[in-house]
């Protein structure tokens, strides 16, 4: 029997994967999640049906989630991702030697669990003593905290389902408020391509835009994320992904990185210009 899994990108279009074992399945409070082993992209699992991480095209996502910010502000010390419970960010995070305190708020303990079993290849740094691990909705989480972060990445899923408050302004606020003076958040920021990814993207970047003195988009090439051109957002209070960026002092750290590099860097924020009025609309 040949088992396929698919990915709905429209009510017209969709992704398959051929599938040599569907591992697990569970529904929690929060979603359903499903782990699968496949031919061409090793072990994957999905929430309520949409691909988070694969064992090929991972490293492209946890690269550029983690390193663009690193790369402008190398002095980071504490560091909050909200969502990520499979860990691949946080491992690229541990890293950095001089990264003090890493808290992962993680709403569904399951999905930690679940990657911590199936998905070494990214849950296996969570160990790490820096790291501290919250089962808690990080919109709660974050709202008594004021000046305590350098560095705030939302990895999150879709704003569908246990995802949808981490794209309200108020969220944003209060990322705002705890971040430090030279703070950065960096938030998954949907893709421009298919209509119903790229309404979010606009309301997202607006968001943010009031917030931030700060606000810019940059975009990596993701082949398992619906047509494959997907985008990050960077706000900060004070710096600027070019201006800022410290090249040569991210270079003497001598990281390996299969995606990321110096240029990358910079070519990741220059835009196609049908995004670029998406995200300029009022
Ligand atoms: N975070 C989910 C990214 C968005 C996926 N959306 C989609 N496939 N429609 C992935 C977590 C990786 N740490």
């Amino acid at each position: 029997m040949k088992l396929w899994f698919d990915e709905l990108y429209t009510e017209n279009t969709k992704f398959s994967i051929k599938v040599d074992e569907h591992i697990y399945t569970e529904r929690t409070p929060f979603q359903r999640i499903d782990f699968f082993k496949s031919y061409d992209y090793g072990m994957f699992f999905t929430l309520d049906g949409y691909m988070m991480v694969n064992e090929k095209d991972e490293f492209i996502y946890h690269d550029m989630i983690t390193h663009v910010p690193m790369a402008v502000n190398p002095d980071i010390k504490r560091v909050l991702v909200i969502g990520g419970g499979d860990g691949g960010t946080v491992r690229e995070l541990t890293r950095y030697e001089t990264i003090e305190s890493i808290d992962l708020v993680e709403i569904d303990e399951r999905v930690v669990r679940l990657c911590q079993k199936y998905l070494p290849i990214t849950s296996s740094k969570l160990e790490d003593e820096r790291v501290k691990m919250h089962f808690e909705d990080g919109i709660r989480f974050i709202s008594d905290k004021e000046n305590v972060y350098d560095l705030i990445i939302v990895d999150s899923t879709d704003p569908i389902g246990p995802g949808e408050g981490l794209f309200t302004l108020d969220f944003y606020k209060n990322c705002h408020k705890a971040l430090s003076e030279n703070g950065i958040l960096i938030n998954q920021h949907e893709s421009p391509y298919y209509e119903r990814d790229a309404k979010e993207m606009k309301r997202a970047h607006k968001k943010l835009r009031e917030i931030f003195e700060i606000c810019k988009v940059y975009q990596y090439h993701m082949p398992t994320y619906a047509s494959g051109h997907w985008l990050f957002g960077f706000a900060s209070k004070s710096l600027d992904p070019i201006k800022d960026h410290k090249k040569d002092q991210w270079e003497a750290l001598g990281l390996k990185t299969k995606y990321y590099n110096s240029n990358i860097h910079k070519g990741a924020f220059a835009l196609p210009t049908y995004v670029i009025e998406m995200l300029n609309e009022k």
